[in-house]
């Protein structure tokens, strides 16, 4: 078998710049921040940086709004400071991906503004229609079509200098790029190319599973007049959903490999990751199966929640059963070929010991972090950590909607409560406090100081959202020498998928899929000249209360194991010996067991 990939046992870690180190006290990360804490990054063991996007850009959307691809915004310094973060994380063997966020681009970039000119040669580099005929330009119902953006409100915005509408799934700054058109993927292309021979390791592409839209066969979208294509009935908010339009689209597949090919053919060295929503698992193998030459890969979302409930703010209860189908379906597909990412957390996802561990107590708090670390960590895929996740960060717990920033969750409010009446007040505050995406964007919390070291106490100016008051005891500075922190559990983590070849390579196989509480699997891997094999038994307890072990786990170690034989767990080796003898895993207890 041809060796794997070098990305197949790395680990990438997330940073969001903006929250991650200030360092000229404006309140806002910086380049020379993430600099400064690169040997901290190097401590704990991770292969790969992933920045989101420090492009040119108004930060409508915190910078997924980007009006310049070769330059760096001010906000977070110079691209003298990027060729520097390149230069320095390359010394320490650090490689560094960026975020190419090609779906669309903020409505300042120059591109947008000549597209506005009908004859202008960008004119046709956007998805610009004519009001509904019979409707005034302008007033309501004159829209194209029904689609709501994601950020709330009509998919579309009237432009009244072109006097026509435009597209845009997201914020109206951020109106889609027309992909059928070859010249802007020419543009696109060129760009990355720019990149990869400045130095950078690849891109995280943002929403790149929805640059194909399905169209009729006169390029008419569903819903518009005369469109041979049904738009879907409005729902809750007044809209009609554009994903099923928009989501793994007709020339999904032909745009990715054009991509491969003009640009990533013959360099090495590189990775490449796809935000993917509305994907399945069975498509994740088709596009991450080298034999396609497509993307190596994707973020996938059902395990997140994708398509559970009427929409996202509709809370959820978490149920270990669930989550471990749709995992078993992920891991399932790319037994053979494909690979897979491993990710609770991100930019956009609330901290997973908020959201689905227990972050009420200080015990709780340390052993269900640890607990999703562990389960997430032991499966077969590349692992990503999202800053502060290796410290157990939990999320902001905001009382009053002036302490959100995001407009996504800003907009949702407005929305659901104020217009379409869907939720109260206190409930649409409940539904943000679990999931609003600003839960993961509070300020790195480096130490107990003031600002958490994320900017100097005396800073002329307030971090840009409110630190996290839990910062005085959850922070890197407590945690860095103290063997049982969060931290010290995540560093072992990652260095069991660089010296393990069963954690990097195992096959993984579910064992107890019907067991009401405990999510077991194993992972083995044959011996091979220079390749210690073997087979794991991993066991985790996702509750609060003490549980019967599973069947099929308890036959696997029944005969008895050794504090030798326990790889790592969550309470520590002697403990789970003893709970395993008793036929039991305590509270958030994960263990894995070499058998
Ligand atoms: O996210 C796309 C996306 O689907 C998220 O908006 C997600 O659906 C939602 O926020 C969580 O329910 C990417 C970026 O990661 C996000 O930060 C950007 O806001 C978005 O695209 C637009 O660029
Ligand atoms: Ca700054």
């Amino acid at each position: 078998a041809t060796p794997n990939p070098w990305w197949t046992n790395a680990v990438v870690y997330q940073i969001y710049p903006r929250s991650f180190q200030d360092t000229n006290g404006d309140g806002f990360g910086d380049l020379k921040g993430i600099t400064s804490r690169l040997d901290y990054l190097a401590d704990l063991g991770v292969d790969v940086l992933w920045l989101s996007p420090v492009y040119k850009s108004p930060q409508d959307d915190n910078g997924y709004d980007i009006s310049d691809y070769r330059d760096i915004d001010p906000l977070f310094g110079t691209l003298d400071d990027m060729d520097e973060l390149l230069a320095e994380a390359h010394k320490r063997g650090l490689k560094i991906v960026m975020d190419l966020v090609v779906n669309h681009t903020s409505d300042e970039h120059a591109w947008f503004q000549a597209s506005k000119d009908k004859d202008d040669p960008h004119a046709d580099w956007y998805w610009w229609r004519p009001a509904r005929p019979g409707f005034e330009p302008g007033t309501p119902g004159a829209e194209p079509n029904q689609w709501g953006s994601y950020f709330g409100g009509s998919a579309w915005e009237y432009c009244p200098e072109r006097g026509e509408y435009y597209l845009h799934q997201f914020s109206k700054k951020q109106p889609d790029l027309n992909w059928e058109n070859p010249a802007v993927r020419r543009a696109v292309y060129d760009m990355m190319n720019w990149w990869l021979d400045r130095g950078i390791d690849g891109f995280r592409m943002d929403v790149i599973t929805l640059i194909s839209k399905r169209t009729d066969a006169a390029g008419r979208l569903p819903g518009e007049a005369g469109s041979e294509l049904e738009d879907l009935p409005v729902g809750e908010e007044g809209y009609s959903s554009p994903n099923p339009f928009c989501a793994d689209g007709p020339r999904q597949d032909e745009f990715l490999a054009e991509m491969r090919r003009e640009v990533f053919e013959g360099r090495d060295g590189f990775m490449t990751v796809g935000e993917a929503p509305g994907i399945t698992p069975e498509r994740n193998e088709h596009i991450t199966n080298p034999a396609n030459k497509e993307l190596d890969m994707l973020f996938l979302f059902d395990h997140m929640g994708e398509g559970e409930g009427r929409s996202k703010w509709e809370l959820v209860p978490f149920r270990t059963p669930w989550l471990r189908g749709v995992l078993a379906n992920q891991q399932a597909a790319v037994r053979n070929a494909g690979w897979a990412s491993l990710f609770f957390c991100n930019h956009d996802q609330p901290r997973i010991v908020s959201r689905w561990g227990d972050d009420t107590s200080e015990e709780a708090r340390v052993r269900s972090a640890k607990a999703f670390g562990l389960l997430l960590h032991m499966h077969r895929g590349t692992p990503y950590i999202y800053q502060g996740e290796e410290l157990g960060m939990t999320n902001a717990h905001f009382t009053s909607l002036d302490q959100y920033r995001d407009l996504e969750s800003i907009n949702a409010f407005r929305q659901r409560v104020e217009e379409a009446k869907i939720q109260s007040a206190e409930s649409m505050m409940a539904s943000l406090e679990l999931i609003s995406r600003d839960n993961a964007r509070t300020p790195m919390q480096w130490d107990a100081s003031k600002y958490a070291g994320f900017t100097a106490p005396d800073a002329p100016a307030e971090p840009w959202i409110g630190v996290n008051p839990n910062h005085v005891g959850i922070n890197a500075a407590a945690e860095f020498d103290d063997p049982d922190s969060v931290y010290a559990f995540y560093k072992r983590l990652i260095a069991l998928r660089h010296d393990d070849p069963v954690v990097a390579a195992g096959d993984w196989t579910l064992i107890d899929a019907d067991d009401p509480n405990v999510y077991a699997f194993t992972r083995s891997l044959e011996s091979a000249p220079g390749v210690a094999g073997g087979t794991l038994l991993v066991a985790v307890n996702l509750s609060g209360r003490t549980v019967d072990l599973s069947a099929e786990a308890y036959a696997l170690v029944e005969n008895g194991v050794t504090e030798h034989d326990i790889v790592i767990s969550t309470y520590g080796a002697s403990h789970a010996v003893v709970s395993l003898a008793n036929r039991e895993l305590d509270p958030w207890e994960g263990i894995v067991v070499r058998l």
